[in-house]
């Protein structure tokens, strides 16, 4: 074992310890700064190790040479072992677990692995190495509380040329919700909320550089939701493992996301029978009604309200004049609705605990049974709370615990100060980041009903605040909100991008995000807009800039409001 490698698993085992004593009261930043050193040192030696071991090698031998077990036994891979080495022929290839393969796809390396993560955990992962490497590795994040990689997510990257590597979070039971996976074992916990990318991104730069038999250029991460967590985690916690960072609708501020659910829950649901008070088949009608009043306020008409802030409307103008019906609100249902528009709030210090989801994101598009094929619906919860077994079965280890009973005081601070300091990701302190060079693109869509823009805006500007200027911010990190989208991709506007979801009509740096984080990291320029594509039967009907944060895309009065070229950031 090489003197960095110790470190690596020296600094894990610190770093699960201290996650394990959850009472201790750690001084946030102290505690930072000390983690940040530690990472510093390691990180330089071990990314000297890729270099010197890939250049004492023969040079590039083709990676299905390389694809061998025996190749990679010269590898040091503490607390990690190659379960299996295969040579996938180009084509299609069905990830274990997937309903439709993945098409397209180049001949590749395929390497499954596992890595332990403490004495009561272990992270899953598997690296791809195409066979024509650009010398360049993406490891990706995950969805909710998955147990299996992104697959879809890694061809993309692998499409692209780039090494693409995936884990299950440390989550190993057969049911990705269940969350029983995790009761009374806190470094599962921590594997998911924190550590299992850079669990598993030490080893896969290790795996890739070997089988690609040449330095390894750069790493990148892409993720979206619990990804864009994952994301946020390594920015503040491992700062020095990823050169570029994508992340989507993250749910950093997971302790207070879930609560949020729980406050849709009880606002939603009659105390007495719990019966849904608005139906979720009223929420497509709602959305519209707020698009119809509010989609002008950007100076287009197009069906999507920009920026939902500036929309004022009044759910009682959709009160019923007689009887209920499908097309109109009782007031129980105005009342219900403007409770969940107000979010929820600490009754003893009037804090907001997390923002209300901003009006248009009630609903994307409705089935043909009136239900929205997205919305709020799927996160208020049927008979329980959305996420109710984060609550029964992590914070309070109490399979009977009635979501009746929450106090968004007391109980939150409960769970801030316990299951919060395993998973949260709530710092803005990038300092570690930013001087390593490190950039950030984090994407947003303004009508999702999983993870609130608002939220994620909130985190972008306490960052802002922290940098001092908005120059600051911009030289590392930008935010992309995009008007229409949904949670990651899908919805009315532009949201095809190169986010979660496919590849955009045109690769470049341009129109893709993973393009674009490459020409940032290599050439140092900056995306001050994502050209987005909305996309119907397979064209392209519309063009439209994503402009960076707190810019927005402004008509200029001339030509189609269907060309990006019409559009200025401003
Ligand atoms: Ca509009």
């Amino acid at each position: 074992m090489s003197e960095p490698d110790m470190t690596v698993v020296a600094s894990v085992r610190l770093r699960a310890k201290r996650y394990g004593e959850t009472s201790t009261k750690l001084n946030e930043r102290s505690r930072g700064v000390s983690r940040t050193l530690v990472i510093v040192a390691l990180c330089i030696a071990t990314t000297a190790c890729e270099r010197a071991a890939a250049q004492s090698r023969a040079a590039n031998p083709s990676v299905s040479q390389q694809c061998d077990r025996s190749a990679l036994r010269a590898v040091a891979l503490e607390n990690t072992t190659v379960d299996s080495v295969e040579m996938i022929a180009a084509g299609s290839f069905s990830p274990p677990g997937s309903r439709a393969p993945l098409i397209g796809t180049p001949a590749f390396c395929r390497v499954h692995a596992h890595v332990v993560t403490s004495n009561d955990s272990l992270v899953n992962f598997e690296v791809w190495v195409p066979d024509t490497w650009n010398r360049k590795i993406v490891v990706t994040g995950n969805g909710g509380y998955s147990n299996v990689p992104s697959f879809r997510d890694m061809a993309n990257a692998l499409l692209q040329g780039y090494a693409a590597a995936g884990g299950d979070t440390g989550h190993q039971t057969p049911t990705p919700d269940d969350l029983q996976w995790g009761a009374a074992h806190p470094q599962r916990i921590v594997d998911w909320g924190t550590r299992s990318i850079h669990a598993i991104t030490v080893p896969a730069r290790r795996i890739a550089a070997s089988i690609g038999q040449n330095v390894l250029q750069r790493s990148y991460y892409y993720g979206c939701s619990t990804g864009g967590h994952q994301g946020y985690a390594e920015m503040q916690q491992y700062p020095l493992d990823f050169d570029g960072v994508i992340a989507g609708a993250p749910g950093n501020n997971r302790v207070r996301l879930n609560a949020a659910y729980l406050w849709q829950y009880l606002s939603n649901h009659s105390p007495d029978d719990g019966t849904e008070i608005v139906p979720a088949s009223k929420l497509p009608m709602i959305t519209r009604a707020v698009v119809a009043a509010c989609d002008k306020n950007d100076g287009v008409v197009d069906g999507v309200i920009d920026d939902p802030r500036s929309c004022r409307f009044d759910p009682a103008s959709l009160l019923c004049r007689d009887k209920d019906g499908s097309d109109c609100l009782t007031s129980p249902q105005v009342a219900a609705l403007n409770k969940m528009y107000a979010g929820a709030r600490n009754p003893r210090t009037g804090e907001q605990v997390y923002p209300g989801w901003s009006q248009s994101s009630e609903a994307l598009t409705a089935m043909s049974d009136g239900r929205p094929a997205s919305g709020w619906s799927q996160y208020w919860g049927t008979r329980d709370p959305m996420r109710v077994n984060f609550w029964r079965l992590w914070v309070f280890n109490d399979p009977q615990w009635n979501p009746r009973t929450f106090d968004f005081d007391r109980d939150l601070t409960r769970a801030d100060d316990t299951i919060g300091k395993l998973v949260d990701q709530r710092s803005v302190d990038l300092a570690a980041f930013k001087h390593r060079g490190g950039v950030a693109i984090v994407y947003q869509g303004w009508q999702d009903p999983v993870v609130n823009a608002l939220d994620t805006i909130a985190y972008y500007e306490r960052l802002r605040s922290q940098q001092g200027s908005q120059q600051e911010a911009d030289r590392f990190f930008r935010l992309f909100l995009v008007p229409g989208m949904g949670h990651c991709s899908g919805g009315t506007g532009t949201t095809n991008f190169g986010n979660q979801g496919g590849a955009p009509p045109t690769v470049d740096a341009d129109h893709d995000l993973l393009s674009a984080l490459d020409r940032w990291v290599e050439q140092r320029t900056p995306p001050d807009r994502i050209i987005a594509s909305k996309i119907e039967s397979g064209r392209v009907v519309r063009t439209r800039p994503l402009c960076a944060y707190p810019k927005r895309a402004v008509y200029q009065g001339n030509g189609s409001t269907d060309d990006a070229a019409n559009f200025v950031c401003r």
